[in-house]
């Protein structure tokens, strides 16, 4: 009997074991935790680096052999001049560690189907096939190790622009696909490879589901968990298999996502892969603040770079990514770890995380010397600057928060201040929460995506501009809410345009997928001699939970590159 006894109770034990260490649910946990990513996009696709036979190629340079229709003999013909000798692994790495990142994400093969590693199951591959002959993710992935970098790879599933029966290469391929011929023998043994012949992958990154099956799918997550039980499987591998979700690329979410745990892909200028012409390098104010919106709101943040053929990261991304790197350094503890904002996000003033008994001010735009904070009940005990610790003087009354600052910021990026609460988690008042979403919500132009090679965001004047030069491709910006707003809005526009340049027609459109919209508001651009007003638009927008994202253009095209706008407010009707 007591033999029994003792038996039920270690049963009992490794049950509840187990349950505790379930792989997938413990490497979520130490995702979570990381927070920050370097994504690499390196391929054949940097010789061209954006023009082929004299011709420049608009959009993202990974994309060049679609773009211009490259016949894949012609395409092959690049892997025999591609020799990286100035590639080296452990310079990556460093950088990678050097920005604050915590995990690197590299392409073992993008949707031109060229393997960047040695691979049986294809000679179309770096060792093989260029005069290199090398596997740089050997390297890679040990130089990884060495400096604990979590270590994952890219595989395209689905496109394959080199293969008669992979998707999306229908200039020499028109005919019908058998994507079973493909899908066995090419990507079953090529992420068989990846998992098996590179230390533990903290992760497997695919990219654009389309033709292949829910059977299919589910084989293929087999073969990874089987393989390595605790590799995560993103969202995109598709049929709603992954383990996490990807936002859209360079999509940040308006709001707070808690129910999964996401992530965003994003460019430091408007291409993934290398492309000489593209200089439109992001600020890196304006990434750094980004990085405080996403863990506020609970997401990673995935930062990309497109080495050269030489195997070189450029200058650029280099200095942005050091200068992140820097404010990592002395704020690091309101990242790494943190949990998402327990509030709704009313401005672009503050963003905040959290940790047990604290709470992380970020301020990403300085609110002057008085600053105002209201919503938080627990007491707070004390206030300082996280990367000065610095006291921060304040009063407090009810959930009402009056901080003195000094006149200019402390940071010139992002000034973190710590709250000292006296709750292990912060009660927030109920109006506040961040999953109440208020009955007016602003999209600010700084949340949105950036669609179009000219749109840009001006930090000072907290707005979007450069809508003009339609002809070339549409620049505009799209919002993603996910699901947050349904309902009907009166609509209220924040901008400033000189009265010369007035009266473009702007559409704001309600999109259900990559399409147009399917609902929208029109109006006129008005003057306003330059300053900044706040008008309404005629007419009403609904949105449902299943709209995918909010655009606001100029869709008629001869547009003002004056304009300058700042936000839309959505003020929800019969409130
Ligand atoms: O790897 C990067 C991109 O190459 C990949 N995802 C990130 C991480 C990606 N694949 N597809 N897409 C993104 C969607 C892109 C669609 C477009 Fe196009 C490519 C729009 C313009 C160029 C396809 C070709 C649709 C229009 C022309």
């Amino acid at each position: 009997m007591r033999r029994f006894c003792l038996w039920l109770a270690l049963a009992a034990v490794s049950v509840v074991k187990a349950g505790a260490q379930d792989p997938t649910a413990a490497a979520l946990a130490r995702f979570d935790e990381m927070k920050f990513g370097m994504f690499i996009h390196w391929g054949l696709y940097a010789i061209p680096a954006g023009e082929w036979k004299g011709q420049y190629y608009r959009g993202i340079g990974e994309w060049i052999m679609h773009h211009a229709r490259i016949p894949v003999r012609e395409y092959e013909e690049l892997a025999r001049q591609f020799n990286p000798v100035k590639f080296d692994a452990d310079q990556w790495a460093q950088l990678a560690r050097d920005a604050g990142m915590r995990y690197l994400v590299i392409t073992a093969k993008h949707h031109d189907g060229f393997a960047m590693y040695g691979s049986k199951a294809s000679s179309y591959n770096i060792v093989d096939a260029t005069p290199y002959k090398r596997d740089p993710m050997k390297d890679l992935s040990a130089a990884c190790a060495r400096r604990g970098l979590a270590f994952g790879f890219y595989y395209s599933q689905d496109q394959d622009w080199h293969e008669p029966h992979g998707r999306g290469n229908t200039w020499d391929f028109p005919g019908e696909r058998k994507p079973e011929i493909y899908f066995r023998g090419k990507v079953l043994p090529q992420v068989r490879e990846l998992l098996t012949g590179y230390g533990p992958l903290a992760l497997i990154w695919f990219d654009t589901p389309g033709m292949l099956s829910v059977a299919q799918v589910k084989e293929l997550r087999n073969l990874v968990k089987t393989l390595q039980p605790s590799c995560l499987i993103n969202s995109r591998i598709g049929h709603g298999m992954g383990d996490y979700l990807q936002t859209s690329d360079n999509a940040i979410p308006i709001q707070v996502l808690a129910k999964q745990k996401w992530e965003v892909p994003a460019t430091l200028n408007n291409t993934w892969g290398y492309k000489k012409r593209d200089q439109n390098w992001k600020d890196p104010a304006d990434l750094i603040a980004k990085l405080a919106d996403i863990v506020s709101k609970g997401g990673n943040y995935l930062l990309n770079v497109g080495p050269t053929a030489e195997g070189v990261i450029p200058e650029a991304s280099q200095r942005i990514l050091r200068t992140i790197g820097k404010w990592l350094e002395a704020n690091g503890e309101a990242i790494y770890g943190a949990g998402h904002s327990p509030f709704y996000l009313p401005d672009i003033t503050w963003r905040c995380t959290t940790k047990p008994g604290r709470l992380y001010l970020h301020l990403i735009n300085w609110p002057g010397p008085n600053f105002r904070f209201e919503g938080l009940e627990s007491k707070v005990n004390r206030a300082w600057f996280l990367a000065t610790r610095k006291p921060v003087s304040f009063q407090q009354k009810g959930s009402v928060l009056d901080f003195r600052l000094p006149p200019r910021p402390v940071d010139p990026y992002n000034t973190v201040i710590v709250l000292e609460i006296a709750d292990e988690a912060p009660r927030v008042a109920p109006d506040r929460r961040y999953d109440r979403i208020p009955a007016q919500v602003d999209l600010w132009a700084w949340t949105a995506r950036l669609r179009g090679e000219e749109i840009r965001y001006d930090r000072a004047s907290l707005s979007a501009t450069n809508f003009h030069k339609a002809e070339t491709e549409r620049n505009e910006l799209w919002w993603y809410p996910y699901g947050s707003l349904e309902g009907e809005y009166r609509v209220e526009l924040t901008y400033a345009c000189s009265d010369a340049a007035a009266g473009s027609v702007f559409r704001i459109g309600v999109h259900r997928g990559n399409q147009p919209p399917h609902h929208e508001v029109r109006g006129r651009i008005e003057g306003t001699g330059g300053k900044f007003v706040t008008r309404p638009v005629d007419g009403v927008l609904r949105i449902s939970p299943d709209d995918l994202f909010i655009s606001f253009s100029l869709p008629e095209g001869d547009a003002s590159a004056s304009l300058q706008l700042r936000k839309l407010t959505l003020i929800r009707k019969g409130s």
